[in-house]
């Protein structure tokens, strides 16, 4: 069945403030993989190695060259036009604040203005010894393996949200103001299983704004969705954007 469009965009109209909140689908028809479903990364990768704090400290040279391999595979991709829809779709509402988990910085690379990133950057890192803030290192090789750090010589870390590790205060209170404050939040390529991410849409929800979703296939999003738009975020986003701006430049 083809997606809803003109549902969608009748519940979206009227919006001022919009929430764009993506998952590792959104960035899928780039050439990245996802976490989860067929072929995901964690069906091949073990996450308690490559995305813990503990299995950095067991072995922080095999998670810097994981690492290093998704930064190349980044480096050489681009945004694709779901990408460029939603940097074009920020024209149409007063207010859009991009919420992700995900880590490949895409989203400001296609021009999003406002993004807030709950799970780091692959790009960026930090001194694990010192906890300092994070600075960008956008090399895809590196002279050793694991990194240290040059002021005192700790460890440095990918600047990686890992599993059982507390997500940045001031990305959960950017995130949770944008989220309790918008009046649509648009869900991209999630399988809502991950925490605290997956509480923002639910969160929205109760604060009266409405949801629409894009996925391949249904989520536990869809369960309150007021619209879910199944196809993949390159085809969706642009006709859904499209959509939009004829009906807003309709009435504009
Ligand atoms: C924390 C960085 C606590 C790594 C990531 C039991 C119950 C509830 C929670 C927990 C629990 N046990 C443990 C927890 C907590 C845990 C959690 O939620 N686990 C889950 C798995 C049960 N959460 C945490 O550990 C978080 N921290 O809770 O700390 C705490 C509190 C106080 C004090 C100390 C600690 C930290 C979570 C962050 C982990 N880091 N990533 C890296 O990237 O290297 S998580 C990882 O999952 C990614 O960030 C990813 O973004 C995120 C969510 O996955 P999705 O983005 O949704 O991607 P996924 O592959 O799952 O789905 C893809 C979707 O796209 C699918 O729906 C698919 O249909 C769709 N799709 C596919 N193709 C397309 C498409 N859609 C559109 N177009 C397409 N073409």
């Amino acid at each position: 069945m083809a997606p809803d469009y003109e549902r969608a965009v009748a519940v979206l109209k009227g919006a001022s403030k919009v929430v764009v909140f993506t998952g590792a689908g959104m960035s899928k028809d780039s050439g990245i993989d996802t976490f989860r479903g067929p072929g995901g990364i964690w069906e091949r990768f073990s996450a308690q190695d490559l995305a813990t704090y503990e299995g950095f400290i067991r072995d922080p040279a095999k998670v810097w060259m994981w690492n290093a391999a998704r930064r190349q595979q980044v480096a050489g991709l681009e945004p694709h036009d779901g990408y460029l829809a939603l940097a074009e779709m920020e024209g149409l509402f007063p207010e859009v604040v991009t919420v992700t988990q995900n880590i490949d910085g895409l989203h400001a690379r296609s021009g999003a203005s406002r993004v807030v990133e709950l799970h780091g950057n692959i790009w960026k890192v930090r001194c694990d010894a010192e906890n300092n803030e994070p600075w960008l290192d956008e090399r895809t090789e590196f002279p050793e393996y694991p990194l240290h750090c040059e002021d005192c010589g700790g460890l440095l870390r990918p600047h990686i949200v890992w599993f059982g590790e507390q997500l940045d205060r001031r990305d959960i209170l950017a995130a949770t103001m944008a989220v309790e404050e918008c009046d649509a939040i648009l869900v991209i390529g999630t399988s809502a299983v991950v925490y605290p991410a997956a509480g923002f849409p639910m969160l929205a929800k109760q604060k009266g704004a409405v949801v629409v979703e894009v996925n391949i296939e249904p989520t536990p999003i869809s369960d309150y969705a007021d619209v879910s738009l199944y196809g993949t975020a390159e085809e969706v986003l642009p006709a859904l954007v499209s959509a939009l701006e004829v009906e807003l430049g309709k009435e504009a």
